[in-house]
């Protein structure tokens, strides 16, 4: 079968939308790109001393690995040459990051986690960037202010995340469903290998950190047990998944099926709503898990319904098969 590459795949998806300008795939294009970067490095990461900690700490006072680093540094500097942004907002940095004068601006807005599960790169774990990309409803002239682009997921225009583990994926949505693509390091291209995902309807799987029980309340308690529990009504046995990087394990239940919970939990006082971030993490998964025929919760609220008040909100995340969200929400609505 004739393999079809990304860029193909946008200029079809772009063909296909009446309104389609191409800038939209001029701005995948450039993330493509930095993903392909960003691979590369992280790929020979054990071999160039890339790894350690910088020892400096990032705006959710998290260890700055070098990888890190480097993924946000690339991605800055690749898409702010676009011209198609008017901003962007990366989990490593607290604030907005402006577009210099010298380069034109458009009305995109790139929101990204370049390295999520960075914690994990000293162990070969998969580790993964998150984007998300939204139009500004305003006239953007002069400086671009944060209340201009704060929305809620629904508004998303693309989301996706590169995955680099096994192989380099990159999985993406514009709203017309979901397609992943692997990187043939051979000729630098990602080809499409998993067309149109979808969900399985209920899984076998559940990924939740449990060493947190104690500090859960006992709705959430009540919601995880019920994976474990043989004589629940979900009707089969579930099976535990959970490596600590948010796109290994979402990645695996969206191919195969299951639910990744994130709950609040009562340890650190500083994050009363969770450890997730609603814009750059939560909301591209949950546009991505829509797409494919799964949900995302807060537990109760629909995550793409969420307004964000700040660009590093928090929130409670349970992501995947439409059955088992339904199921934890099910345990929440009886609970409240
Ligand atoms: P915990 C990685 O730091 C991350 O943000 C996600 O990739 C991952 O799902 C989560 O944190 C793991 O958190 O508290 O279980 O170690």
């Amino acid at each position: 079968m004739r393999q079809i590459t990304v860029t193909e795949h946008l200029l079809l998806h772009q063909k296909q939308e009446p309104m389609a300008t191409g800038r939209l795939t001029r701005l995948l294009n450039e993330l493509i790109l930095s993903a392909k970067i960003i691979s590369r490095e992280v790929n020979k990461a054990g071999l160039v001393n890339v790894l350690g900690n910088t020892g400096e700490i990032n705006t959710q006072g998290e260890e700055v690995q070098r990888l890190d680093e480097f993924a946000n540094s690339v991605i800055i500097h690749r898409m702010q040459r676009t011209g198609m942004l008017c901003a962007m907002a990366s989990e490593e940095q607290d604030g907005l990051i402006d577009i210099p004068e010298r380069f034109p601006k458009d009305e995109y807005f790139l929101v990204f986690d370049p390295l999520d599960g960075s914690s994990n790169i000293d162990a070969n774990v998969s580790i993964g960037t998150i984007f998300s990309i939204y139009k500004t409803k305003y006239d953007l002239q002069g400086q671009v202010e944060l209340s201009q682009l704060l929305q809620k997921g629904s508004e998303q225009v693309a989301a996706g995340y590169f995955i680099y583990g096994s192989s380099t994926m990159m999985v993406y949505t514009t709203g017309r469903g979901v397609d992943g693509f692997t990187l043939d390091p051979g000729v630098g291209e990602f080809l499409l290998s998993n067309p149109n995902i979808q969900i399985p309807e209920q899984g076998n799987l559940y990924s939740v950190n449990e060493a947190y029980w104690h500090y859960w309340d006992s709705l959430t308690q009540r919601a995880v047990s019920i994976f474990k529990d043989p004589n629940s009504d979900l009707g089969k046995l579930y099976s535990l998944r959970y490596i600590g990087s948010l796109v290994a394990d979402f990645h695996r239940n969206l191919l195969y099926g299951g639910i990744f919970m994130y709950p609040i939990d009562y340890r650190d006082p500083k994050k009363p709503k969770g450890k997730l971030r609603l814009m750059c993490e939560c909301a591209p998964l949950a546009m991505v898990v829509e797409q494919a025929g799964g949900l995302a919760t807060d537990g109760k609220n629909r995550i793409l319904d969420l307004e964000p008040n700040e660009l590093h909100q928090r929130t409670p995340l349970f992501i995947g098969s439409k059955n088992d969200v339904l199921k934890v929400q099910e345990i929440f609505e009886q609970g409240s």
